[in-house]
C-alpha cells in the first residue's frame, strides 16, 4: 500500500505570541470603547443595530474564537485551491516555527468584522501566496484589488459579529482600501489620540494608527 500523505492543516499564518495577544486584545478593546462613545459613530449606529435609537456594546458585538493570527494560506485540510503547492514551498517549510515582527498600521470596524491591518515586509511577502488578495472577492471589486499593492489583504481578525465567518475581515479590509484609493473623500474624518479615524459609509470605519504597533509572532500551521 502507498504510504498515506500527511494531512494538510486548516491554514498557515503568523500567530501572535500569547503575551502580545493579551496586549493587543486590551488595546483594541479600548479603541472599541472609544469608538462607541463618539458622536460620529452614534450617528451611524443603525448600520450596526438596524435602529437609530438602539445602542450597541461593540465589545460584546464582536467575538473571537481562534488565537489571534494573520492568515497566509487557507488550506481547509487540502480542499482549498493552492493548498498543496503552498505546503510544498521550500520557504514555507523553512519558516515553520520561526519568529517575526508583524506591523499593525490600522484598524477596521464594520457591521460584520473588527480587524487589524498588517503591513508586510518583503521577507514576509515571500510567504504570501500569489493571488491570496483576490480569494473570495466579489467580481465587482476584483479590478480594484488589482490596483492595490500585493499583500494589502494581510490582517488579523480581532472579532466577528454573530453568524459572520472570519474570512469576511479580509474582504471588508480590501473594500475599505479600494474606497480610500478612489476620488471620494471619507465622509467623516476625526483626529483621535491613536490616529485618524475615517468613515467610509455603510458602517465602515478605518483608523490609521499614528504609530504602527509591532507584534511578535510565529509562523506556523493550525488545525482544529
Ligand atoms: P481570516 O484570515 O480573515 O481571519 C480559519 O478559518 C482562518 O482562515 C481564519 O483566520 C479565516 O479568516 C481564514 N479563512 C477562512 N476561509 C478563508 C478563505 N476562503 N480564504 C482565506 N482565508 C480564509
Amino acid at each position: 500500500a502507498q504510504p498515506k500523505e500527511p494531512a494538510l492543516p486548516m491554514f498557515y499564518g503568523w500567530f501572535l505570541l500569547s503575551e502580545v495577544e493579551e496586549k493587543i486584545k486590551c488595546s483594541t478593546m479600548e479603541f472599541l470603547k472609544t469608538l462607541d462613545t463618539l458622536e460620529a459613530f452614534k450617528k451611524q449606529i443603525s448600520e450596526f443595530t438596524g435602529d437609530a435609537d438602539k445602542e450597541v456594546d461593540l465589545e460584546q458585538y464582536f467575538q473571537t474564537k481562534i488565537p489571534l493570527h494573520c492568515t497566509t494560506q487557507f488550506c481547509d485540510y487540502g480542499k482549498a485551491e493552492g493548498a498543496k503547492e503552498y505546503a510544498e514551498l521550500q520557504v514555507v517549510k523553512n519558516s515553520i516555527d520561526t519568529q517575526t515582527e508583524l506591523s499593525v498600521v490600522g484598524l477596521i470596524v464594520t457591521p460584520r468584522t473588527f480587524g487589524a491591518r498588517v503591513s508586510l515586509t518583503p521577507e514576509q511577502l515571500s510567504l504570501w501566496p500569489t493571488g491570496a488578495d483576490k480569494v473570495g472577492i466579489p467580481q465587482a471589486d476584483l479590478a480594484g484589488v488589482e490596483t492595490l499593492p500585493v499583500g494589502s489583504r494581510a490582517h488579523v481578525t480581532l472579532g466577528c459579529a454573530a453568524g459572520v465567518e472570519a474570512v469576511q475581515t479580509g474582504i471588508d479590509l480590501l473594500e475599505i482600501l479600494i474606497l480610500q484609493q478612489g476620488e471620494e473623500k471619507a465622509a467623516t474624518e476625526e483626529e483621535l489620540e491613536l490616529g485618524t479615524l475615517s468613515y467610509l459609509g455603510k458602517g465602515r470605519w478605518y483608523l490609521a494608527l499614528r504609530e504602527a504597533v509591532t507584534c511578535d509572532a510565529t509562523f506556523s500551521s493550525f488545525s482544529e
